[in-house]
């Protein structure tokens, strides 16, 4: 054995329970109530919780947007991963026009390989599907991508046709589709209103994209992939009216996912009122309180299986573009390094079991998305983990985080524990504040879904 985690807590999505893990290279080896520590290296974990490593299924690192390009790139977005126990990112290749998926995940390996610290996979953005690109899917499903996103929004948005096509092919060949879903016409309509109007601040952007705009699209997504039969992932669901429609959809037995992020969670609408509420401007736009409490509901209940982050941050400078119109404002914010210690502390203060944030952070993803080697603590698995010191409160402050951005929406968020130690296919890459990480050691995951 090369490791040894002595007296912790395991934590699944199912049980907890004290036991020794012991790790052979970069694997889960051995669990068992007491292992022989000859030859190896220990890690007392003295009782605290041991988890497996989160996984963030949506990231969008150096991605060209908004007229720059998002602040983290595949270095430092997964340095800040690690350092907050996310040991597996799924970042989003965008497709270019007339690229085959492929050639849209081998150029954006390109630059991601010899950077990333963690492990990491993509998923294919679809723009394109003239000639023959759309048959391309298949080929990327047989090389380990098979998963694809469509946007009903922005320059790089779809149709409605072709967002259906997308579906059709994808149920063909056993991929899954991911949807980002607002309604872009409706957008649009408000938008030109607003500024015609002069009402140019951030709270604008929220009232440019108001709750039914993105529900109607949440319900119309659900309604193709329903009368294809074909499995469908809403990502970054915010609105309450979209989480009936999902919850609908489940209970009549569709396979319709839907995941959330934890601005929704935290945050409502008010704050793009507040000075700096232009840092906050994300697509979709954060909601009103009655949205939050629903989306916690469906978390309990089941009905939002994954929490990813969205993590798309931009400096103050590019966010300040949009200080007199809020159309100028890059969309998107920080996560990467939050998600599992916020939903970690959820668990820690009694709002969810701690086995839901592994569940909702790690074997949920890891299952959804074909990461079979990822996602729980279980002999043979990669022995990606993190320590958690339930005793440690942590007060976010930008200084303290590891990305390459200027400021974070969470600054002086106050959650009740942290992780301690991270680990990434057994190596520690964080350990009590320090990134121990290495530039190029994280590998790309080829991925089959069951
Ligand atoms: N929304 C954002 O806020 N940023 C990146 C892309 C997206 O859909
Ligand atoms: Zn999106
Ligand atoms: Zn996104």
């Amino acid at each position: 054995m090369d490791l040894i985690i002595k007296n912790g807590i395991i934590v699944t999505a199912t049980e907890r329970f004290r036991a020794d893990l012991g790790i052979t290279n970069g694997k889960i080896a051995a669990i068992a109530d007491s292992l022989d520590e000859a030859g190896a290296a220990v890690l007392d974990a003295a009782g605290k919780p041991v988890l497996p490593g989160a996984i963030d299924a949506h990231t969008h690192l150096a991605m060209p947007f908004g007229g720059t390009v998002s602040s983290d790139d595949y270095y430092t977005g997964t340095r800040a991963a690690a350092c907050g126990g996310t040991t597996t990112v799924l970042d989003f290749a965008l497709q270019d026009f007339g690229e085959t998926m492929m050639e849209a995940v081998r150029r954006r390996d390109a630059l991601c390989r010899g950077n990333a610290v963690v492990d990491y996979a993509f998923h294919v953005a679809i723009k394109d599907v003239s000639g023959g690109l759309l048959d391309s899917m298949e080929e990327a499903v047989k090389n380990g991508v098979p998963s694809f996103k469509v946007f009903m929004v922005y320059d790089f948005g779809v149709t409605d046709g072709v967002f259906y096509r997308v579906l059709k092919k994808a149920g063909e060949c056993g991929a899954l589709i991911s949807v980002h879903a607002e309604n872009n016409e409706m957008i649009k309509l408000f938008t030109e209103q607003f500024l015609k109007e002069g009402k140019t601040d951030a709270r604008h952007h929220y009232l440019s994209r108001p709750e039914f705009v993105e529900a109607e699209a949440d319900k119309r997504a659900i309604e193709w992939a329903k009368s294809l039969g074909t499995p469908l992932y809403i990502v970054h669901l915010a609105n309450r009216e979209g989480v009936r429609a999902v919850t609908e959809a489940r209970d009549a037995g569709y396979s319709i996912y839907a995941e959330t992020c934890p601005h929704y969670l935290e945050f409502t609408s008010e704050v793009y009122s507040r000075p700096d509420g232009r840092n906050f401007v994300c697509s979709p736009p954060i909601k009103g309180e009655e949205s939050r409490q629903a989306l916690w509901e469906a978390i309990r209940r089941g009905d939002i299986p994954t929490i990813a982050t969205d993590h798309c941050p931009f400096r103050s400078d590019e966010k300040d573009w949009g200080r007199e119109d809020f159309t100028k404002i890059p969309n998107g914010c920080s996560g990467i390094e939050v998600m599992y210690p916020y939903m970690l502390s959820a668990a820690n203060t009694g709002k969810i079991p701690y086995e839901k944030a592994v569940e909702l952070c790690a074997s949920n993803p890891a299952k959804l998305f074909g990461l079979t080697d990822k996602g729980s603590i279980v002999v043979g698995k990669d022995a990606d983990l993190v320590i958690y010191d339930p005793a440690l409160p942590f007060t976010i402050t930008n200084d303290k985080m590891h990305s390459d951005c200027d400021h974070t929406i969470w600054e002086g968020i106050t959650l009740q524990g942290y992780p301690e130690t991270v680990l990434s296919r057994g190596r520690i890459v964080y350990d009590k504040g320090r990134f121990l990480g290495e530039k190029g050691a994280g590998r790309f995951v080829r991925r089959v879904l069951s």
